[in-house]
């Protein structure tokens, strides 16, 4: 879906709150439908009107990312499972809020989904911090390995201090950076390249590092920003650079591959606790379900885009692995700082369920 680039953010704001609002949302090919959420063929019987219980479901990227496949997969299982006794309504690109202002209604449960990438979950549970250390998964595999296991399901239980419950970990991806300027191969390319980041301290303080003007900044501004040269740069995995259609402001694109970004499907802990114990069951398996197959999307969709993006204008710069090595050394002490603070005995565990993953995946 082509970005209807606004003038200003404050436009923005005021098109997202009158979507919002209005209740408009939109069906699987993306096309606004007025009123209630779309149907699966499956739902028999029930309509919108006789379900007893509503999921109103926000994500800030749009329509076409395999983020939001896998939540109108999540709808159709949990109205399948329930027939239609839940029913799902369907939001993207930002209509409800960016990633902060949706995890704030979770709270105050007037929103009962949405799937923000773990660096925004820091600010409310803040050893999430760990898994946006740069370069610490090596690969997917890993990463779905320690992210289902011990370590994870550790983290989404201390949601629920914050009036929020994490069903599932799904895939950003291995983020890489693009930018306006000039190709950027090693770390001195960074010097003085204006970046937007995820509102992260520390991502902030990792691109400082590096010699970059890092600036936060929610998603749904980002486009704008970069349209009119507000920032020079960003970075994030490549379905959301091209489906997102960021060639058509940024022209230089580098695999750093820097961090391996989870997303967390997180709901109102307010209203997982009114649903009865079988419905509990449904969205949990639900939200892994679906989680498994948008992981599988977004693998897929990689393999091509590469060659999408030069297509469409950008230069590719492929990041050496010594490069990749030296920018991790950079941002150690940022990483240590931040291990500090987290607790160092944690992030221990951490590194060694990376280890023993990385076993088990080698068998
Ligand atoms: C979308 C964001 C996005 C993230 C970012 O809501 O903010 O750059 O990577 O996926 O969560």
């Amino acid at each position: 879906m082509k970005k209807t680039l606004l003038t200003s953010a404050f436009s923005f704001a005021l098109v997202a709150g009158l979507t919002a609002c209005g209740g408009e949302e939109t069906d699987e090919n993306g096309s606004a439908s007025e009123g209630e959420g779309t149907e699966t063929e499956e739902t028999e019987g029930n309509d919108a009107a006789d379900a007893t219980y509503t999921i109103e479901a926000g994500i800030g990227l749009n329509n076409e990312h395999p983020q939001y496949k896998g939540l109108l997969e999540f709808k159709e299982i949990v109205e399948e499972e329930t027939d239609g006794d839940i029913h799902v309504k369907t939001y993207h690109s930002s209509q409800l809020g960016d990633d902060r202002e949706m995890m704030e209604s979770l709270q105050l449960n007037t929103q009962e989904v949405t799937i923000p990438s773990t660096a925004p979950v820091a600010n409310f549970v803040e050893e999430f911090t760990v898994f946006d250390f740069p370069f610490l998964f090596p690969n997917e595999q890993v990463a779905d390995e320690v992210l289902d296991g011990e370590i994870g399901d550790q983290l989404l239980d201390k949601l629920e201090d914050e009036e929020m419950v994490g069903l599932a970990y799904w895939e950003n991806g291995f983020r890489d950076l693009t930018n306006s300027k000039r190709p950027v191969e090693s770390a001195e390319d960074f010097e003085g390249l204006t970046l937007r980041t995820m509102e992260n301290d520390l991502h902030l303080d990792a691109f400082s590092e590096l010699g970059a003007n890092p600036t936060p900044m929610a998603f749904g501004e980002l486009f704008t920003a970069m349209q009119q040269g507000t920032v020079d740069g960003q970075e994030n995995p490549l379905a959301t650079i091209y489906l997102e259609s960021f060639y058509e402001v940024q022209d230089y694109y580098s695999d750093t591959h820097h961090v391996y970004s989870p997303f967390v499907f997180l709901m109102s802990k307010q209203f997982y606790d009114g649903l009865p114990d079988e419905y509990q069951t449904i969205v949990e398996d639900a939200a892994v379900e679906a989680g498994e197959f948008q992981r599988e999307q977004n693998r897929e969709a990689n393999e091509e885009l590469l060659a999408d993006l030069e297509e469409e204008g950008m230069e590719i710069t492929e990041v050496s692995d010594e490069d990749r090595a030296e920018m991790a050394e950079i941002v150690q002490p940022v990483i240590d700082e931040y291990a500090e603070e987290i607790g160092t005995d944690f992030v221990d565990k951490v590194y060694q369920a990376i280890e023993e993953a990385e076993e088990n995946v080698e068998e």
